[in-house]
């Protein structure tokens, strides 16, 4: 490059370099190709200690590895960023580049996640699996761009279960009057309203201090996250009620994603995959030993029989055809179908 030439690119290169200095992830990029130097703060509501955190951190050696170690990861756990709702705005603002939120409160963006919501409709994550990597949770992803995200597919958060501090509950009887945290979200709100139940939305963060101080008498979460969480600290019940499924869906800041290169944008679809994938089956088993690990830490643990599950399920039939409605009937008739497929399997 001849010297003049090298002063020009300097001066023009300088002041914008200095401009977006202060915010690593905003360097040039465009859609060409190559890799450039990158810095993604990712962060998610839950405990490094978590599946969602061990697979976050496997994201992270992804991506450095698979870009020369040109793309950094900056990891932050146990919501240290805010809660998933405060995370995915700080993605739609660009403040942030990747969050990994629970979908359930994400339904007052986009309603029709709550289809996920809908109580017993998976008995087996693989059933959950083909609805999420199939036509119905693909579909969903696509909604995300017009809300400046981009979703780069589902982990998992899994089956939940029922914790209180008042009385086991065997029976759908049981959980009236109980005070129960749900996420906030109006399909949990109402099942459990019908179940004679008061729930009261909280974000997540705040769950434990309310058990602790007994603001709610229970709340309910999948077994590695009542554990990670260390709530058998707080309530000495565990009933077995797996009423609902709840997908984690992996989200990247839409106007850090326009910037990326094609190649980058590969190095992230793939490690985020990759990653999901080590994700899940760290979460089953999690989820298996957590239930011994809670029993041994004195947690007094239930079942619940199928034919109670029937009745909750026939209780709360009044809200999920209510929410099909404003869903969209077709699209819950087209998870259903996939649902009865993967069982036929
Ligand atoms: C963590 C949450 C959590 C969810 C909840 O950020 O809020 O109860 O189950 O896992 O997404």
């Amino acid at each position: 490059m001849k010297n003049w030439m090298k002063k020009l690119a300097i001066g023009v290169a300088l002041p914008g370099m200095l401009l977006l200095g202060g915010c690593g992830a905003a360097k040039s990029g465009g859609s060409a190709g190559g890799i450039q130097e990158r810095t993604i703060k990712a962060g998610i509501g839950l405990n490094e200690d978590h599946p969602e955190g061990q697979g976050l951190k496997k994201f992270k050696e992804l991506v450095e590895k698979k870009s020369g170690g040109k793309m950094k990861v900056q990891n932050f756990y146990s919501a240290t960023l805010g809660d998933d709702q405060k995370m995915t705005e700080a993605l739609q603002g660009g403040l942030q580049e990747v969050t990994i939120p629970s979908t359930s409160p994400l339904v007052g963006m986009i309603k029709e996640y709550g289809i996920f919501d809908f109580p017993f409709v998976f008995n087996t994550e693989e059933e959950a699996y083909s609805v999420l990597d199939g036509k119905v949770g693909q579909e969903l992803l696509k909604k995300l761009p017009e809300h400046k995200l981009i979703g780069l597919g589902y982990w998992e958060n899994g089956f939940r279960n029922l914790t209180n501090s008042k009385h086991p509950v065997k029976t759908a009887e049981d959980f009236k009057g109980l005070k129960i945290r749900t996420m906030q979200n109006e399909v949990h709100l109402d099942a459990f309203k019908k179940l004679g139940a008061n729930p009261s939305p909280m974000a997540f963060s705040e769950v434990f201090t309310a058990l602790e101080g007994k603001t709610v008498d229970g709340q309910e979460n999948p077994l590695a996250t009542i554990k990670s969480s260390k709530y058998d600290e707080v309530q000495p019940y565990l009933s077995m009620t797996k009423h609902v499924y709840t997908p984690f869906v992996f989200l990247v800041s839409k106007q850090f994603w326009d910037k990326l290169s094609k190649e980058e944008q590969k190095i992230m679809r793939d490690s985020a995959k990759e990653a999901g994938k080590y994700q899940r089956d760290l979460n089953r088993k999690e989820n298996e030993k957590a239930l011994e690990d809670l029993k041994k830490a004195g947690m007094k643990v239930n079942e619940v029989s199928d034919a109670e599950k029937e009745k909750m399920k026939e209780i709360v039939k009044p809200v999920t055809d209510k929410y099909a409605k404003k869903f969209g009937q077709e699209l819950v008739d087209e998870m259903m179908s996939e649902v009865e497929k993967a069982r036929k399997e």
